[in-house]
């Protein structure tokens, strides 16, 4: 049998390079040799303020922007999470396992409740990633780096539900790019680079025509000297810009650095903003050819195939945990 992939995104705002290239690049390579699961987490997207009235709208862009990326959707299984109700029924009863302790060293919940304000759904946002990755019995998750921690969790959980109930789960391992795992913001270099940002010229969107993302490349802060190395001590600016050009280009960084050593920094960022024009053309085409109709379509129809899939495993865990005779 093949092993599960699984992986998800929220629907809050636009996907720029850093979901790009530090996830969704690895969530189609893992459609190649794994049962990929892939989900828009729209009760996760819960947990900051949102406006229930673009709502609908923004879930569904995502789901085209997740396709136009390259998943191929006769593949993988793609849906929305809230229409699979075992997700957050699996959160809760994984959420009777969890400590406080653990929770407390969560960092994001730490980074994002001083906008957010602090909340028990956004505390309790690593359990729910638990039960979304558990649910499919996954063994690869293809994550970006800052999502190490929830990972680690939901293994510590996996085991100790193991040991407590009965040996249910895998143990899963995060996918993690060896590059682009944690894609720097355009305008400040040593933060990621993040859909909740203010800066729109922090990040260049997945989406993004020509002209824009060679004017926000244009502007990317970067040191001041003028030499072209990998050091992300003293160069954190020009580093990201290598990564990232590394990524389009198929080459290595150290080759990349060589190679433009002497240019100057004006005409680099020209270079690394054609790369990005050219790599991302295949998204952006397909993006412009989907249909709303179908895709909601097909977002109705994995509906069910998300339920009916999660069924099994969800009884398997009633039983052990003495909730089914
Ligand atoms: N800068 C990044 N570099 C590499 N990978 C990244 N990811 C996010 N930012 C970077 C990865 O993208 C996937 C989807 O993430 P999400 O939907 O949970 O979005 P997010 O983490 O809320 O996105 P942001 O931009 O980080 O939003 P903020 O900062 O507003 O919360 C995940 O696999 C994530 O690792």
């Amino acid at each position: 049998m093949m092993e599960v992939a699984f992986s998800g995104i929220q629907p809050t705002g636009d996907i720029h390079l850093g979901n790009y290239l530090g996830a969704l690049r690895n969530w189609v390579r893992l459609q190649e040799s794994f049962d990929a699961v892939y989900c828009i987490v729209d009760l996760h997207a819960l947990t900051i303020p949102y406006d229930p009235e673009t709502f609908a709208t923004e879930r569904l862009e995502a789901a085209k922007a997740v396709i136009a990326a390259g998943i191929d959707p006769d593949r993988s299984l793609l849906y929305y999470q809230s229409d699979v109700p075992a997700h957050a029924e699996l959160g809760w009863l994984l959420g009777t396992m969890t400590s406080l302790g653990a929770l407390n060293r969560m960092t994001q919940f730490k980074d994002k409740s001083d906008q957010a304000g602090e909340f028990l759904g956004l505390y309790a946002y690593p359990v729910l990633m638990a039960a979304d990755i558990l649910l499919y019995r996954a063994n690869a998750v293809p994550v970006g780096e800052d999502q190490t921690q929830h990972l680690e969790l939901t293994r510590d959980l996996a085991e100790r539900f193991n040991q407590r109930y009965q040996e249910i789960f895998p143990l899963p391992e995060a996918i993690i790019p060896e590059r682009g795992a944690r894609v720097m913001s355009l305008k400040n270099p040593t933060s990621k680079m993040s859909k909740s940002d203010p800066s729109e010229a922090s990040r260049v969107l997945m989406l993004d025509g020509p002209d824009t993302i060679v004017k926000k490349m244009g502007k990317a802060v970067t040191d001041s000297g003028t030499e072209i190395r990998y050091d992300w001590l003293e160069k954190p600016g020009i580093s990201n810009l290598l990564e990232i050009l590394s990524l389009f280009t198929d080459r290595s960084v150290d080759s990349l650095a060589d190679e433009h050593a002497g240019t100057q920094y004006g005409v680099f960022k020209k270079t690394v903003a054609d790369a990005v024009v050219e790599g991302l053309e295949p998204v952006r085409s397909r993006y412009a050819e989907l249909d709303d109709v179908e895709v909601a379509n097909l977002m109705v129809r994995n509906a069910d195939r998300g339920r009916e899939r999660a069924a099994p495993l969800q009884d398997e865990v009633m039983r052990a945990m003495g909730l089914r005779p």
